[in-house]
């Protein structure tokens, strides 16, 4: 993969009206963005394997950022067996939203793109507002103009909300708890949200936003506080690292596999109407919690390993989330299959194997033990 050039990878501008020829006309179109993200792979595996054709908009980036789905990647020229599409775009650019829009002639739109590190919010808020909420703004206005353009009025659009959204309101968390956001970034997932109950309410846009409590897996950000603690676990165990420095452990959070969540994004689109769901295991843990279960794991104290930095603390916390996802239960039939425990061991399993895969390069002197991929 890192040696293809880019052209091979994605549609050019010049190539773009061909690029939906050869999709079979039975076949449903889902268009992603963000599909290079955590959820934006496991969204791309599951229409696969549903017969979807899947486009996916990347950004430009100094180096390739596909990692999390090149096992699925097929490069275009062999045409006929390509049914996940890659072009660029960004969610800063709404003429390039609408171009695609208009050339890949999508089923179903989801729009999973986002700044999605809450600290980093604080940091670059300005950045975080315009890719979140107005980014989300851009593509909704993109569907309603390219629906008015060509009256394509089955177009099904979702929104990737979020359970920072409700901040400081306590739970259990549902779709009629108020909002109270702790953050830019949650500041800017509320603004998505009414955005897209707005188009569902003034153009009749089959519009639904998923509140989706923390989902996680092996493909989660390095810098998000799970998988940052499953991928030192890993490493510990294996002997490549020894602290870990860590901010708020007391912290709950309603943690599910992202596999799961998934599947609920989908679940929405194939509805009779639009409506907004809160998606959640119901089950909330500390951030302590989860040191004990994934160190405890491999028979480690983390007591010994951990260090309590201040930098990772944020200027406002959201102390306590858990979801009441029985909406979502009952009506889309939805719930998770993976609990909180086989989700922990999951992360520490994969992350030991890739810490072994580590250990092997800083052997042979071609990786330093305090470098990571
Ligand atoms: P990730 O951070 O893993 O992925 C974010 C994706 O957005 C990446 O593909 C990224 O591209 C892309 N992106 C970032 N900025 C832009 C931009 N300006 N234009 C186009 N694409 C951009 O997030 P997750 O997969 O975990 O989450 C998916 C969505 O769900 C996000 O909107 C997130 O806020 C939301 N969410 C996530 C939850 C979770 O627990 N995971 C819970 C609730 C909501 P690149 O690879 O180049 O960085
Ligand atoms: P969150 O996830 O903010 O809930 O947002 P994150 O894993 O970043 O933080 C969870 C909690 O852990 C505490 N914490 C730390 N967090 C990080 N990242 N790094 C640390 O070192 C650390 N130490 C303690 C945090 O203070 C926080 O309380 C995620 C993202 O995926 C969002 O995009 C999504 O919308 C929400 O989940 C639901």
């Amino acid at each position: 993969m890192a040696t293809e050039n880019n052209s091979s990878r994605v549609g050019s501008g010049s190539g773009s009206h061909s690029v939906n020829g050869d999709a079979a006309p039975d076949r449903k179109i889902a268009l992603i963005t963000g599909i290079t993200g955590q959820d934006g792979s496991y969204l791309t595996e599951f229409l696969l394997n549903k017969g979807y054709e899947v486009h996916g908009l990347i950004r430009r980036s100094s180096n390739f950022n596909t990692q999390r789905i090149n096992h699925i990647y097929i490069d275009p020229h062999n045409a006929h067996k390509a049914r996940m599409k890659l072009h660029y775009a960004d969610l800063t650019d709404a003429s390039s939203l609408r171009r695609w829009l208009d050339t890949i002639r999508p089923d179903e739109v989801y729009n999973l793109a986002a700044q999605s590190h809450v600290a980093v919010s604080f940091e670059i808020p300005d950045y975080t507002a315009d890719v979140v909420a107005t980014g989300a703004l851009r593509l909704l206005e993109a569907v309603r103009s390219h629906i008015a353009a060509t009256g394509r009025t089955h177009i099904k659009y979702y929104q990737a909300g979020s359970s920072e959204m409700f901040g400081s309101t306590p739970p259990p968390q549902s779709e009629h708890t108020p909002f109270h956001p702790r953050s830019p970034y949650a500041a800017s997932k509320c603004a998505a949200h009414w955005y897209t109950v707005n188009y569902r309410e003034a153009y009749g846009l089959f519009a639904c936003n998923g509140i989706l409590f923390n989902h996680e897996s092996p493909r989660r950000g390095e810098n998000f506080v799970t998988r940052k603690i499953t991928r030192a676990v890993g490493r510990i165990k294996i002997g490549l690292q020894n602290k870990l420095f860590l901010g708020n452990l007391q912290a709950s959070r309603d943690w599910g596999f992202a596999g799961d969540y998934v599947e609920a994004m989908w679940m929405m689109l194939q509805q009779e109407k639009p409506d907004d769901y809160v998606v959640a295991t119901e089950e909330s843990h500390t951030v302590e919690e989860f040191l004990q279960v994934a160190f405890g794991y491999v028979g480690l104290n983390w007591k010994d390993h951990v260090v309590i930095d201040k930098r990772y603390f944020r200027p406002a916390e959201v102390d306590n989330l858990k979801g009441d996802s029985s909406k979502a239960r009952k009506v889309l039939g939805w719930k998770p299959k993976v609990g909180f425990d086989q989700l922990v061991r999951m992360m520490v399993d994969e992350d030991i194997e890739l810490a072994k895969r580590e250990k092997v390069l800083v052997d042979a002197g071609y990786m330093d033990a305090q470098q990571q991929p």
